[in-house]
Parts: C-alpha cells; structure tokens; sequence
C-alpha cells in the first residue's frame, strides 16, 4: 500500500491533503545567501580612501559597508602581474630564488614549472595594514579556482592559490578581525615579520570596552609558510588571540571546524570500559603503569586503614 494511499485510509482525504499542502519544497538558495565581494586583481595601494578597484583592500572595505555577514571571494586572472609559479629548481623540493612570473591558465600548460609543486598562485603584495574586519565575514581562498582542501588524514595535498603576503606591509598585521563568526580559510599568509605583526590578529576593536570577538574559525591555511608548504616564510606571530591588555576571544577554532568529522583526536579510554584503543589512533597520554597504580592504591588503603584503626599494635 503506497503512503498517500494508507493516509487517506487512516485519517481521510483532508489530512492527505495538508499533507500534500506542506510538502517540502526548495527555495531559491541565492536569494538568501549574503553577496560575495569579488578580488580581481592582486594589486594594493594601500589607500582605504580610494583603493584599487578589485583589490583584497577594497572588498574588505566593500565587506564592511555593507551591514551583516559578508563572503570575499578570489577570481584572479591568469594575466595579473602577481601571478606566480615555481620553476623547476633541478633537486628535490622547491626553491624561493625559482619564483617566476605566469600567464597561464592551465598550469599543466608550463614547461618549466617545478614537478615538486606544479601549482600557480596569486600573491596579494599590501602596501599599508589592511583594514580591520569589524563586521562578520567569510574569506574564502578556496574559491579561487584550482584551490582545494586538503583530503589526506597523515600528509597534506592542499593546493592554496592566495597568498596573502607581507613583506611590504610597513608594521602592519595580516588580518585583523574583531567581528564575531567570521572565516578565513584556504589562505596562505606570510612574511608579516615587523615587530609585533602577526598573521591574524582576533580581538576586539577597542581593548577596554565592547564584545569580544567570538566564534571565529582560521580553517586550511599555511601561516608562516610559502604556497608549497616547505618553504619557511615566518611572520613575527602567526596567529594572536587578543592584544595584550585585553581578555582572549571566545571559542576560536583553528584548523578544524568543530563539528567533529574528519578529525582526529587522541585516543582515551572511556572511564570503567574495557575498549581497546583502536588501530592507529595515538594515545591521550601514557596510562599509569600498572604497577605503580597497584602500588599507589595499597598505599592508600594503609592510610586510611591507620586513620581508622590506628597503627596495628597500638
Ligand atoms: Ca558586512
Ligand atoms: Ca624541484
């Protein structure tokens, strides 16, 4: 018997029909979702008065205007000037003195590149601090195209087009974000290196008042490191939560998301169970040896044993 068949025979043709009535149906996603902001180019002036058209300062700015939560997307073209890949250095692994300039758009079409890492990227070059992010938002380095996560448990094959680059930067930060619930993923940030600088900074916008920055997530990135994730290209800090005259911001997650899958965890044993830790996951900590726990316990019984009953003889 079909299920409208059973209703109808059950609770008649009224109630099949409010069910009928309230059938599911899917709404149209895009009008809900919040607007992407668009970076095109990789160029920066570092004027947040009138940045460059398309740039990472002008969508942080454009993010900013715009009330509620935002997403910053990457659509860099194959001819921006900042358009790099690593040639084939002839040794194993990769080599910064080897950085050369692309047009491609099909990296399998470069000759030269190095089979080590056979990836193009985008290096985002600031000139000045970037504007805080004050307003929640989601930066999203995986969606420039060929971008993907890493999908391996032990290693990593990551593949981040966007580099997020500091080396012209002055004092500056990389990021510094004092909204709640914002995402920077996929994102390669390096080379902030002044005094102090940090990759990301998380804190709140002003030290002595207001909410702290909360529910913040920093989820595939390389901070410290080049594209290939082997070369090391340090920021002073990679990423700092708060300032120092302020308290922490609240449930920060890096590097995970928090819901549980595709993460691995150290092993304990469940208290009062018997279940062997499974093949290949790493212990919590060392349990106590068996022995000296034994040992420990007697010793305990012969405390309180003498507290109660007093040293035997006595
Ligand atoms: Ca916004
Ligand atoms: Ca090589």
């Amino acid at each position: 018997m079909s299920f409208s068949r059973w209703l109808r025979k059950e609770f008649g043709r009224t109630v099949l029909q409010t069910v009928r009535r309230c059938r599911p149906q899917l709404e149209a996603l895009e009008d809900r979702l919040a607007p992407a902001f668009l970076v095109t180019t990789t160029a920066d002036n570092g004027n947040n008065a009138a940045p460059v058209p398309g740039s990472l300062r002008q969508a942080i700015l454009d993010a900013e205007a715009n009330p509620g939560a935002d997403t910053i997307d990457f659509n860099l073209p194959a001819g921006d000037a900042r358009h790099f890949y690593y040639q084939d250095n002839s040794a194993p692994g990769v080599s910064p003195v080897n950085v050369a300039v692309t047009t491609a758009a099909d990296d399998s079409t470069i000759l030269d590149i190095d089979p080590d890492y056979a990836h193009s990227w985008w290096s985002i070059q600031p000139t000045a601090a970037l504007p805080p992010i004050n307003d929640t938002v989601t930066i999203d380095g995986y969606a420039q195209v060929g971008s993907s996560a890493n999908t391996l448990t032990v290693g990593d094959n990551a593949v981040l087009r966007i580099e997020l680059e500091g080396s012209s930067a002055g004092v500056a930060h990389g990021l510094v974000i004092t909204a709640s619930d914002s995402l920077v993923r996929g994102l390669v940030i390096n080379r902030f290196a002044a005094t102090d600088a940090a990759g990301i900074v998380i804190t709140k916008s002003n030290p002595s008042s207001g909410p702290e920055a909360s529910d913040n997530k920093v989820q595939g990135c390389y901070i410290g490191i080049d594209v290939s994730g082997t070369v090391a290209r340090p920021n002073f800090r990679g990423i700092q939560l708060a300032d120092f005259v302020s308290h922490g911001p609240q449930r920060t997650l890096i590097g995970t998301d928090g819901d549980g899958a595709g993460q691995r965890f150290p092993w304990r044993r469940p208290r009062h169970s018997n279940r062997r830790r499974p093949p290949g996951q790493p212990y919590w900590h060392r349990r106590p040896r068996r022995g000296r726990c034994r040992r420990a316990q007697r010793h305990l019984r012969q405390s309180r044993r003498r507290h109660l009953h007093g040293k035997p003889g006595d």
